[in-house]
């Protein structure tokens, strides 16, 4: 079933914690895909409002608090601002910035909470939680740590593990720990509000699995992407509990009533509901009703999230949110999974990350780059990794390389042939450019519309490819002297190709896309006019030519592999296997061509301290592949090894470089990787089943 044409978007980025910066994994995570889409929807002339703010409650800040010697009030204001400023810096186009501290969000929550009460959503329980006597605190969620049931990390919270992403209840950790007094805590009796989860569970497995809502169709499941799918159901499967809704602490929103004096509402149950407060004020700013966003079938609602967020957006919120009646339910929950950095994961709490704001700082008017790698390496299906090396590769060997290049040449020369008047198209010999420009804009639009933004990206920027292929292949700096009619047509196009790239990278890149927009004299860009080759006019003058881009040099690198390293390194990742992914089905698997191949040739990649390069024997052809491994084995020893090759994926460059193929590899617990070779020779291109 295809998703309902909807008059109205409302798309929500999580709400960060404001008791921290924003680092790249947020950005990969969220806020950059959730940016793209709406910029995407605006751009085809939708609907839009893009929500996010301030998530300000919570354990985590009021420990900072008790760290700094301050109060969170403090804390989030600090973090608001600083956030808010490095988001807007970088182009992250929200509608509205808001935050949970506002007299507005806590007015919204209590309301929320009192008529999900009156409708008896909650039971009142007296339970066993933890407790720290030397603080007199009860401690929830943050408050408690210890070893993670499911996956053993040492460091897992009272609500969650970071490492594995389950969601815990603190009664389920291992070897408890007050993180205030740093003692084991003892259980004592409080009441709650819990909201029993185990009586949604048959709706709720309806509308994962099959994408319906009492029996009526609602979304498309098969556009949610799998592993969200996944968590749910092993989720819902494992048997959903029920959940304390309310916490014993005084920062947050009071519960509103008579009997929650000193409890606030847990802040999985205030967050979500951040993002209806947040439209409240946008709409209030605008002149627009808010319901017609959140309360209006005809609005699709996808929340961009990361994927330690999936239980709250896809069981919790639509728990609340379908008791309360009257709201809509998400359509899509694009959840990415993690960034990491540089061998490491991304740690606030340990320093270990590059920050938003500084970035903006240090690499002013380079956002579009960031934008582009984080996009190209975009934890869609599986957790990638940031290195500062690759970020240096792809601005100088795609965005320069390919992108500000082909745009340099075809307006410089129009400059120097035509004083910058955009010439004639009399004749147009090259019938396949339209074809591919028109194949290029379906696939970029059916990328986007279903949220695969890696791909998409890669698409949009194979359109300056083309653009690079059409000069090589005509050469007009060469026919200029034999047949200057034909080089107006080449020109032509060019700038015709060069305008898709404008429209195309728009939503990844916009300061490169208005840079090129004023350079071939658009006024704007209209995303219909994408897959065009009448988008320039002949006889407009081009606008003043600047390249797109420039070259990073190698001291630019050293000096923030020097400043991430001068950090305190977090330990090495968790010293525990990647839990079992779920499972696949037998088609899948026959699609991966994995053969046998020789090691003919193997040396080091200039510039990298990671990557060997390899020429492997694969029966009927060579290839050139590309390794990580440089830290694990010598050039020399990988001559002549026979090896496992994945022979269907598609081309990947690093450091300039074309990969054709991926050499499998064992990695144990601590990260040491061993070959998986076949016990004894066999013809090169041997098929592996
Ligand atoms: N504050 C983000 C996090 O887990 C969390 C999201 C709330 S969205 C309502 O870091
Ligand atoms: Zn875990």
């Amino acid at each position: 079933m295809e998703n309902k044409v909807a008059k109205k978007h409302l798309i929500t980025a999580a709400l960060p914690y404001a008791n921290g910066p924003i680092h790249i994994g947020h950005l990969a995570g969220a806020y950059l895909p959730a940016d793209i889409y709406a910029r995407f929807l605006r751009m085809k002339g939708e609907d839009v409002a893009f929500i996010c703010g301030s998530d300000e409650h919570g354990a985590a800040i009021t420990l900072r608090a008790k760290k700094e010697g301050t109060t969170p009030q403090a804390i989030v204001d600090k973090y608001h601002q600083l956030n808010a400023k490095a988001f807007s810096d970088f182009g992250i186009d929200f509608d509205i910035f808001h935050r949970t501290s506002s007299e507005l969000h806590h007015k919204t929550a209590q309301e929320f909470f009192l008529e999900l009460d009156k409708k008896r959503a909650f039971t009142k329980e007296t339970r066993e939680q933890f407790y720290d006597d030397e603080y007199n605190q009860f401690l929830a969620d943050r408050y408690v740590t210890g070893t993670c049931p499911k996956c053993s990390s040492e460091r897992a919270y009272g609500d969650q593990c970071e490492n594995c992403g389950s969601s815990l209840n603190p009664t389920d950790l291992i070897n408890p720990v007050s993180t205030l007094s740093g003692k084991t805590p003892v259980l004592k009796e409080t009441s709650h509000w819990y909201l029993p989860m185990e009586h949604h569970e048959r709706w709720l497995k309806e509308w994962i699995e099959n994408g319906t809502l009492d029996g009526k169709p609602h979304h498309n499941p098969k556009e949610w992407r799998n592993q969200v799918i996944g968590q749910c159901k092993s989720w819902i499967d494992g048997g959903l509990h029920s959940r304390a809704m309310t916490r014993d602490l005084d920062w947050g929103v009071k519960v509103p009533t008579t009997d929650g004096e000193g409890k606030v509402l847990y802040v999985w149950l205030d967050a979500p509901i951040g993002y209806i407060s947040a439209t409240k004020e946008w709409a209030a700013q605008n002149n627009k009703d808010w319901k017609e966003y959140w309360q209006n079938e005809e609005t699709n609602l996808v929340h961009f999230i990361g994927k330690d967020n999936i239980v709250f957006h896809c069981i919790i919120f639509p728990i609340l949110l379908k008791t309360h009646e009257g709201y809509n339910l998400p359509v899509n929950v694009p959840a990415n999974e993690f960034l990491n950095l540089e061998g490491d994961k991304i740690s606030t709490s340990r320093d270990w990350a590059v920050w938003l704001h500084e970035f903006n700082e240090e690499f002013p008017g380079k956002q579009d780059v960031l934008r582009y790698v984080l996009c190209s390496i975009a934890p869609e299906t599986k957790d990638s990794e940031f290195t500062w090396d690759d970020f240096q590769a792809r601005n100088n060997s795609e965005l320069v390389a390919i992108y500000g290049n082909f745009v340099n040449r075809a307006t410089v020369l129009v400059n120097k042939y035509y004083e910058g008047t955009i010439p004639e198209l009399s004749q147009n010999n090259y019938p396949e450019i339209a074809q591919q420009l028109k194949k290029s804009a379906s696939t970029i639009n059916e990328k986007l519309t279903k949220m695969q933004f890696r791909d998409a990206q890669n698409e949009a920027i194979n359109i300056a490819r083309l653009g690079n292929k059409f000069l090589a292949e005509t050469e007009p700096w060469k026919l200029i002297k034999t047949d200057p009619e034909e080089v107006k047509n080449i020109l032509h196009l060019s700038l015709q190709i060069a305008a898709n790239c404008a429209i195309a990278l728009a939503p990844f890149l916009p300061d490169s896309s208005a840079k090129l927009t004023a350079i071939l004299g658009l006024g704007s860009l209209n995303w219909n006019d994408l897959g065009s080759t009448q988008i320039v006019a002949a006889d407009q003058q081009l606008g003043k030519v600047e390249h797109l881009f420039q070259k990073i040099e190698d001291d630019i690198i050293v000096k923030q592999k020097e400043k991430l390293n001068s950090k305190t390194k977090p330990p090495a990742m968790e010293t525990t296997l990647p839990a079992f992914k779920e499972d696949i089905v037998y088609d899948d698997f026959l699609k991966i061509d994995l053969r046998v191949g020789t090691i003919l040739k193997a040396e080091a990649v200039p510039k990298s301290n990671k990557l060997l390069q390899f020429l492997v024997d694969l029966g009927s052809e060579r290839r050139t592949i590309l390794s990580g491994i440089a830290k694990h084995y010598s050039a020399e020893e990988m001559v002549g090894k026979q090896v496992q090759v994945i022979a269907n994926l598609p081309p990947r460059k690093m450091m300039g470089v074309e990969s054709q193929g991926m050499i499998l590899m064992a990695e144990n617990e601590d990260g040491k990787l061993s070959l998986m070779q076949p016990d004894q020779s066999i013809t090169n291109g041997s098929s592996i089943n």
